[in-house]
């Protein structure tokens, strides 16, 4: 298999090298394309959700309160598919970056839980800016739960219940007209606001906020490193663009931060 370097400049790989190796704080943007490899599907693009599925029938809390079931039932099958994946080179890569150096943090746009499956340490873990397949949130109280089993999706009956209250539960992630936990954002616009090098992999950056993350470390005064297989709104004002596939770029890029 032919190395990141016979596909991307080696200028560029050595420069994105260098701008890392002489951060202090890195922050890591992660989207769908970085589980591409891994088999789980992205949402825009050839072969992407949004071309099976209307976003606006299956991923807003008006689609949910429409039909709940429906929406469940695109869950389930979601779960089932993540379920069938594991972690592919880049989420170990990102992960052991992150074990091995302070101040590098891994922020996911990803509801599919593969940085934290890769993490094997609490500084690997990654802040998930939309929610996670894995947990389950009550539509009337504040109940959360982890939850991963099957979805019995055949009658509004059988749809997950909110183990407090009793009320129907709903996906635990951020849909599209949503505010994302203010925690979470906060803390995400502080790594971003304060890095040396805001690291892009695999988002196409058209989702608000997450998506202005990278402005945030360039207008900060820090770089903007592009891991992706095609162009982003993003590519003209990265300091550097390397154009390839996640689990091939990610390892060579970070090749030589670990010394596990
Ligand atoms: C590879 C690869 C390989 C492939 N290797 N690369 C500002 C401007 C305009 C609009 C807005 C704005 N601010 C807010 C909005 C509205 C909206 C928004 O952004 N809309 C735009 C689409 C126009 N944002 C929101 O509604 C957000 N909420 C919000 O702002 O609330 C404000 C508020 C405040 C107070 C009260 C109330 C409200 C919420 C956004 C939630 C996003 N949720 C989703 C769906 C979750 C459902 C689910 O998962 O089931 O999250 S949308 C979907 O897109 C998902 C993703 O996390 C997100 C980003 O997608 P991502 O990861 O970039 O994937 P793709 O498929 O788009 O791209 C894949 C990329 O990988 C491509 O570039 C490929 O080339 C690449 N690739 N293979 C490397 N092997
Ligand atoms: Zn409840």
């Amino acid at each position: 298999m032919p190395g990141a370097t016979d596909r991307v400049s080696k200028s560029a790989m050595e420069r994105a090298r260098a701008l890392l190796r002489e951060a202090q704080r890195v922050v890591v943007l992660t989207g769908a394309g970085v589980s591409a490899e891994s088999g789980v599907p992205t949402f825009r693009g050839a072969g992407g959700l949004w071309k099976e599925y209307r976003a606006e029938d299956l991923a807003t809390p008006e689609a949910f309160a429409r039909d709940p079931r429906l929406v469940w039932e695109w869950y389930g099958w979601r779960r089932r598919v993540v379920q069938q994946c594991m972690p592919n080179a880049a989420h170990v890569a990102l992960a052991a970056a992150a074990r091995a150096r302070a101040g590098f943090r891994i922020v996911t746009q990803n509801v599919d839980g593969l940085h934290a499956a890769a993490a094997r340490a609490p500084n690997a873990m990654p802040l998930e800016l939309h929610g996670s397949l894995f947990r389950v949130r009550c539509t009337v109280c504040t109940e959360r739960r982890e939850e991963d089993g099957a979805i019995d999706a055949t009658s509004r009956e059988t749809l997950p219940t909110c183990a407090s209250c009793g009320a129907l539960a709903r996906p635990d992630i951020v849909w599209f007209g949503e505010a994302l936990d203010s925690a979470v954002l906060g803390e995400a616009v502080t790594l971003a606001s304060s890095a040396d090098v805001c690291l892009v992999v695999g988002t196409s950056a058209l989702v608000h906020p997450a998506a202005g993350l990278a402005d945030l470390t360039r207008r900060n005064g820090g770089s903007v490193i592009e891991v992706n297989v095609a162009d982003t709104p993003l590519t003209g004002t990265a300091t550097v663009a390397l154009r390839g596939p996640a689990a091939v770029i990610v390892p060579e890029l970070l090749a030589g931060e670990s010394t596990e």
